[in-house]
């Protein structure tokens, strides 16, 4: 990966290489941590801004919240502590990954009194799933792991141990041949990808799963309102995986995956096989979004100078 200098640690800035923890840190065995993913883009005007860094800062609470973890910043503190990390590295565009996590103190599942540690790391990160998938799409599978059923795991939480399940469907999917892997939840249905929600486009109509076995994306809310204002009707209600086989379009949207095309699943071909005229639009006004051409959402960037 590509490292930066400095890392933020419990509100201090320590070089890369020194922001370490003891081996019996509770999360590493349990999997006990929140974390975030979010992005800073080099707008138009040549400005930084990170996109939706408040609501990311939010969730990361919420996630907490859920876990019964306690972190000690408020959401200010969070999105400020963000913007230190970036300005100190002198980072521009990339990625921003905050974790809080059940640190080391006493062993055993019970996280007593163990304390609750934040850091706040930077890096420059290209296209999640290839230089080519933003523009050709991607091949996926229908996973043979299903989804989280809604009282196993917190599904709304964005939790480390969650993503035991994705780390499964990836590289089954990865082996395989594909990609990326769609799963489904207990019952059946479309849920999400390993790191990304999904959208169909059929006959005009946007559809994307409801808010269940999913991480609700701060992309996936951010592409249904651009989808909206722009016209089209956007549902968010059930699908099959055979409704994703006769789909017209279909695509996935990430912090890290952005809007990537699904040209694949499953060795049926979606629509042409190549990126449809919905995915387009939404792509192309996403991209503007996130890059400050789209002044209507200028209340989603956070802008700030290296
Ligand atoms: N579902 C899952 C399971 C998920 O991990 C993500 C983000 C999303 C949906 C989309 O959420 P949002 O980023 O708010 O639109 N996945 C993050 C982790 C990627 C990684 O490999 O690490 C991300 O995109 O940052």
């Amino acid at each position: 990966m590509q490292t930066t200098q400095f890392i933020w640690f419990d509100g201090k800035t320590v070089p890369w290489e020194h922001a370490q923890v003891h081996v019996l840190t509770h999360a590493l065995h349990y999997g006990s941590a929140v974390f975030e993913g979010i992005r800073a883009y080099v707008c138009a005007d040549g400005a930084s801004a990170v996109f939706r860094l408040e609501d990311h800062c939010k969730r990361l609470l919420n996630s907490a919240k859920i876990l019964r973890i306690k972190v000690p910043y408020s959401e200010d503190a969070l999105v400020a502590a963000c913007v230190e990390t970036l300005k100190v590295n002198k980072l521009a565009e990339g990625y921003i990954r905050p974790i809080s996590f059940v640190g080391y103190g006493e062993m055993g599942v019970y996280p007593g009194s163990n304390p609750v540690r934040t850091i706040i790391a930077v890096w420059p990160w290209g296209a999640y799933l290839g230089a080519e998938a933003l523009e050709k799409g991607i091949r996926v599978k229908i996973s043979s792991f299903a989804r989280m059923h809604v009282n196993t795991l917190m599904t709304k939480a964005k939790a480390s141990g969650n993503y035991i399940n994705s780390i499964l469907a990836k590289i089954e999917a990865k082996e395989d041949g594909y990609d990326e892997a769609v799963m489904l939840d207990v019952n059946g249905f479309v849920s999400e990808a390993t790191g990304e929600n999904i959208f169909i486009v059929r006959d005009g109509i946007i559809k994307t799963t409801p808010w269940t076995s999913i991480l609700g994306g701060i992309t996936r809310s951010s592409v249904i309102r651009l989808a909206r204002d722009l016209g089209y009707t956007v549902e968010e209600q059930q699908f099959t995986r055979d409704e994703v086989y006769i789909a017209d379009e279909a695509f996935f949207t990430g912090t890290a995956a952005e809007l990537t095309p699904i040209r694949e699943l499953d060795r049926r071909t979606i629509g042409a096989g190549h990126a449809g005229s919905v995915t387009k639009h939404l792509q192309k006004e996403f991209f503007r979004t996130v890059k400050g051409e789209n002044p209507k959402y200028a209340g989603w960037l956070h802008h700030y100078t290296v």
